[in-house]
């Protein structure tokens, strides 16, 4: 057996509609939850507005208008030697409100084209159906995923996506970061993963998020067994967020919360690759009366859905102490996260650690013998344009180079399978967390600023030219 990264490794970049597209509501497309999300700030929560309001700023309606630029951006990620290209297609596009039988011919037709403009250059789509942007009228009618009809609704939007480009686009993923909402303290992570608007007080949220979770559970099963009876050839993923969870102090209470910690922020892979709910979430769920409805014949569902590989997202790890050198844990929530002191942290504050990354690989292998694909990565950044139109942004070429090569000491050294490498952001587009455009991933700059002013210019950044290189090498000069 040869340990290297393979020849046909994936090296891409990674997006998502909603966060580039714009152009709202053009096509017959329909608002999605991200429509009415508002530009937050660093460390100001975006709001999430009911319906679209005259006098707020939705970064998202306008973006850096990808729906007009697509040809142009493409062939950018083309001269950096893409093999690949994650986006995904916007829900609203398809099913403007959601709930119709027959889809929007106009938004199955800017799929077409976009992804014959991929394959163009050779460049192989990987597409997540669900990124944050469920239709908005899902939201306001069934309180998104709370209701069991969403499953429905989900599966006919994946069912007409994989008939249409099931010459298209081979690698898919599910639902984008399924597992964000562990943390259902956090009023954005509900709307984002779920579409549960809810007040901060709502004595529903943790009941409403594990049956949403197990709706989207579900949902993902039956849309993995479609999939495959459309074209066996599909490849189709989970897409769960990696953030590893080390324990405060070597002290035993502390090791046991991390463990705990990471049983409860994992489980939703255990289902999705396993096929079954692990034995401490049935033990949870019962004890604290949050198994409302789960039927046997979602259970078989689940079995017979499984996924393919294990698409996930990595930024940093967090690290967790127990409370009160209490073992019993409940949920993942900030209080019991802790400053890693040998760790530094980005402008935003999310820590770095690239070893975090060998860690999380090693962690997911030892769990899933899957193939496993980092469908992102990347560090957010303020950008400065000189006055010669160069932007020298030797920290994210810093960043990403620690990460690949631990990624690569993962594949050489530990024997993981990895089977691609998308970068986060590919170019510069409107933050999740925060509606920003200053919070910066790309190798393309965009110019554009928190307010929407700007000339939407394209222009390559320094880590354009590098991660250039680092794909003409197949990963060998990291420069
Ligand atoms: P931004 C929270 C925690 C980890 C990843 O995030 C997250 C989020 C949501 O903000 O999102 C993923 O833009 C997500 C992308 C997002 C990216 O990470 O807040 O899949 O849509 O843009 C980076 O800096």
């Amino acid at each position: 057996m040869k340990f290297s990264i393979p020849k046909d490794f994936l090296w891409g970049g990674a997006v998502a509609a909603h966060q580039l597209e714009g152009a709202w509501q053009e096509g017959g497309k329909g608002p999605s939850i991200a429509d009415v999300m508002t530009a937050g700030a660093n460390g100001v929560s975006r709001q999430i507005t009911k319906g679209i309001q005259a006098d707020k700023y939705y970064p998202n309606h306008e973006a850096i208008d990808f729906y007009h630029h697509y040809p142009e951006d493409i062939k950018l990620f083309a001269e950096m030697g893409f093999k690949c290209f994650r986006t995904s297609i916007a829900w609203a596009r398809i099913f403007p409100r959601g709930d119709e039988a027959e889809p929007n011919e106009a938004g199955l037709h800017f799929y077409d084209k976009l992804f014959a403009e991929c394959h163009k250059y050779g460049i192989e789509p990987v597409i997540t159906l669900s990124h944050f942007e469920i239709p908005y009228h899902l939201v306001e009618k069934y309180g998104g995923w709370r209701d069991r009809q969403l499953i429905d609704f989900f599966v006919h939007f994946a069912t007409v996506v994989f008939k249409r480009y099931r010459h298209q686009v081979k690698y898919w993923m599910t639902f984008n970061e399924i597992n964000n909402q562990t943390d259902y303290t956090e009023r954005f992570l509900m709307a984002t993963d779920s579409g549960l608007v809810l007040d901060d007080d709502d004595p529903q949220r943790e009941a409403l998020m594990y049956q949403a979770a197990h709706y989207e559970l579900v949902a993902s099963a039956l849309a993995v067994k479609v999939g495959h009876q459309i074209n066996p050839n599909f490849e189709i993923g989970c897409m769960i967020n990696m953030t590893p969870l080390y324990p405060a102090t070597s002290k035993p209470v502390d090791i046991f919360q991390a463990q705990k910690a990471m049983q409860r922020r994992y489980w939703f892979a255990d289902v999705q690759a396993l096929g079954t709910y692990p034995r401490h979430m049935e033990a949870f769920l019962a004890a604290n009366n949050l198994r409302d409805d789960i039927t046997a014949e979602d259970r078989i569902t689940l079995r017979e859905g499984t996924v393919d590989y294990i698409g996930f997202s990595y930024y940093n790890s967090m690290t967790v102490a127990a409370q009160k050198d209490n073992p019993e844990f409940h949920f993942v929530g900030p209080e019991a996260i802790q400053e890693n002191p040998y760790l530094k942290a980005s402008d935003w504050g999310w820590p770095i650690d690239p070893l975090g990354l060998r860690f999380a690989l090693n962690w997911l292998e030892d769990h899933y013998h899957k193939p496993l694909m980092i469908v992102e990565n990347g560090l957010g950044a303020k950008d400065e344009v000189t006055a010669d139109k160069q932007i020298h942004d030797d920290y994210r070429i810093a960043y990403l180079k620690a990460h690949i090569q631990a990624m690569e000491d993962a594949i050489e050294k530990d024997g993981v399978p990895v089977i691609g490498y998308t970068p986060w952001g590919c170019i510069d587009l409107v933050s999740a967390g925060t509606g920003q455009m200053s919070k910066r991933y790309g190798f393309i700059y965009v110019d554009r600023d928190d307010q929407g002013n700007g000339t939407g210019k394209r222009l390559k950044k320094d880590s354009f030219y590098w991660y250039q290189k680092v794909i003409k090498t197949n990963g060998q000069d990291l420069g």
